[in-house]
């Protein structure tokens, strides 16, 4: 997968160089390229931003600049990526998406500051690229490059061979519409505290078992409102009865 993220602070995306998306890069499972969106203003102060018409506080990003970013990086009549541009007034990131975004051959992050960039900038990427905005929770970050940063390791580790274990994304909270339970390793008891006899067992279809109602019963407690999606069957009904 082809990405590419354009933001006034280039820096901020140093990250994407360590750790599991890092590896991933070095191994030529994602090629990463970062564009600093002055290479697109030609005033000699490189100036990004202006007042947004009809008054109000803060400065938005003006569209020129983008709009020479988006030609230089997807020049018009070649192949064109999707374009993401995070913003809490997007639609929610969740894992559907992030699988979703994660089968694309090419995305493209676009990092608003300020209060965020011209609206005409993603009407005009629509004609010709699929866009969508996103947001990552019901907060306000200072700009898009932290909720770039997020989504990016979200995609990452769904790409063939960028985990280590393919199984390890099939138990991740979310990939059955319930929140992960809680896990264990050794040392069987520590400072008093046994670890669940149940794992202990070997008894496969018993640990299913307690996983799946430690799951339910957790995602009860935190977040009711997933319960709706999920399908229940008598023996789910009866651990969220108790
Ligand atoms: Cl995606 N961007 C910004 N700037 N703020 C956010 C956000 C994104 N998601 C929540 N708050």
């Amino acid at each position: 997968m082809k990405i590419d993220v354009v933001s006034i602070f280039p820096g901020y995306l140093a990250p994407l160089r360590e750790s599991l998306i890092g590896k991933a890069v070095s191994r030529g499972l994602i090629e990463v390229g970062v564009h600093d969106l002055r290479t697109w203003t030609s005033d000699v102060h490189r100036t990004v931003d202006d007042s947004p018409y009809g008054g109000g506080p803060g400065m938005l990003m003006r569209p020129e600049p983008w709009g020479l970013a988006l030609d230089a990086l997807a020049p018009l009549g070649g192949p064109q990526p999707r374009l993401v541009v995070p913003t809490p007034a997007g639609r929610p990131f969740t894992q559907a998406l992030a699988r979703e975004l994660s089968a694309e051959p090419w995305l493209l992050f676009a990092c608003g500051r300020y209060e965020g960039i011209d609206s005409r900038v993603a009407a005009y990427a629509a004609d010709r690229m699929v866009v969508d905005e996103v947001s990552l929770g019901d907060y306000v970050l200072a700009g898009g490059e932290v909720a770039v940063l997020v989504m990016v390791e979200a995609i990452g580790r769904l790409l063939p061979g960028v985990l280590g274990n393919a199984a390890s994304h099939e138990q991740d909270s979310f990939s059955d519409g319930l929140l992960e339970g809680p896990a264990y390793t050794r040392p069987e008891v520590w400072r008093g505290l046994p670890v669940p006899e149940v794992l202990l067992s070997g008894h496969h279809a018993g640990i299913a078992r307690w996983r799946r109602d430690e799951s339910l019963r957790r995602t009860a407690q935190r977040r009711p409102e997933l319960l709706g999606a999920v399908s229940l069957d008598d023996a789910d009904r009866a651990v969220l009865e108790q």
